[in-house]
């Protein structure tokens, strides 16, 4: 199945927090890398303190989505990640955006992230490294993008996918 990550962190060396969790979902078992967006500085929205750090990667995996959940929330750990309150800052944060064209809504999971087709901070790096990608139940990824330029991001030089 192929799958996709967003990653993003305002808590410590964000920018390093964010480039090891590429690392780390490398590391997981029956999974692989397939691409890395840059990495883009971002306003926090409906959250608050420093700017965030966001990325989106995309993985191949034989883990089921519920597996694939708990693996990521183990490399959150890894982290350190705290949850003090709603959108808390945190050290990091990897949300399954998509998982093949999956539609799922429990209470633990819910794919696609049903705010993703809201937020410049995920589809602009999916876009990157999936230029023609379709939300299910949504639509094409970048078509949705025009409308959410009031958001700040920036992607910052220097870090070219993989
Ligand atoms: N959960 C349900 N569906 C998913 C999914 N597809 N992926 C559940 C991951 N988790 C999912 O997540 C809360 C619960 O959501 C989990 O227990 C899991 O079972 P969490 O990681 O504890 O909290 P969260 O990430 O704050 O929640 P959520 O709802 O993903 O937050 P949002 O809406 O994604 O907002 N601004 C900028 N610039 N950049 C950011 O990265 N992130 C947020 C988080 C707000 N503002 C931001 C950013
Ligand atoms: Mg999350």
């Amino acid at each position: 199945m192929i799958a996709y990550i967003g990653i993003g962190a305002n808590l410590g060396d964000a920018r390093a927090n964010v480039v090891d969790a590429f690392v780390r979902l490398a590391a997981l078992p029956a999974t692989c890398v397939l691409a890395r967006s840059s990495l883009w500085r971002t306003a926090p929205i409906d959250s608050s303190g420093d700017d965030y750090i966001n990325a989106v990667a995309s993985i191949d995996t034989q883990l089921a989505p519920l597996e694939l959940l708990d693996a990521v929330r183990a490399i959150e750990l890894a982290h350190g990640r705290e949850r003090p309150y709603r959108n808390a800052p945190r050290t990091l944060d990897l949300d399954i955006l998509l998982y093949d064209d999956l539609q799922l809504d429990t209470d633990v999971l819910t794919v696609p992230h049903p705010r993703m087709h809201q937020r410049a901070f995920v589809l602009a790096p999916l876009c990157e490294i999936a230029p023609a990608l379709r939300i299910p139940g949504v639509g094409l990824a970048a078509a949705l993008l025009p409308a959410l330029a009031e958001q700040a991001i920036a992607r910052l030089d220097g870090a070219a996918p993989a």
